[in-house]
């Protein structure tokens, strides 16, 4: 194959792309009751965070009122969610974590 030549004499080879899915940003949300040293739990059992990683985010989360954990395939993001969620809900802190398309 000799590519494409677009009339530069330049010859340019396109390769057919395949559509990349859709990627999910999972956030965790700032609340008044959740104590810090669950929130760092959480991040490091279900984010694989290192503690030094977990404190510092979780903080970022104190201050600003949310922060972005991580990107993830829906699917990822979606189990991630329903885990945190489960998890706070059965130690009865209102911790709140979502997802929003990229
Ligand atoms: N604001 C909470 C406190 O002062 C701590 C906290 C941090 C709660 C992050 C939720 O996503 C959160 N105990």
């Amino acid at each position: 194959d000799k590519g494409g030549d677009n009339d530069t004499g330049v010859l340019t080879e396109t390769k057919p792309k395949t559509a990349k899915p859709p990627l999910y940003k999972v956030l965790l949300l700032n609340d008044d009751y959740t104590p810090m040293e669950f929130v760092v739990h959480v991040l490091e059992r279900f984010f694989g965070m290192s503690h030094a990683q977990a404190f510092e985010l979780m903080l970022t989360v104190h201050k600003k009122g949310l922060a972005v954990v991580g990107v993830f395939s829906f699917e990822v993001a979606e189990t991630k969610v329903a885990q945190v969620m489960d998890f706070a809900r059965r130690h009865q802190h209102p911790l709140q974590c979502t997802m929003e398309k990229e």
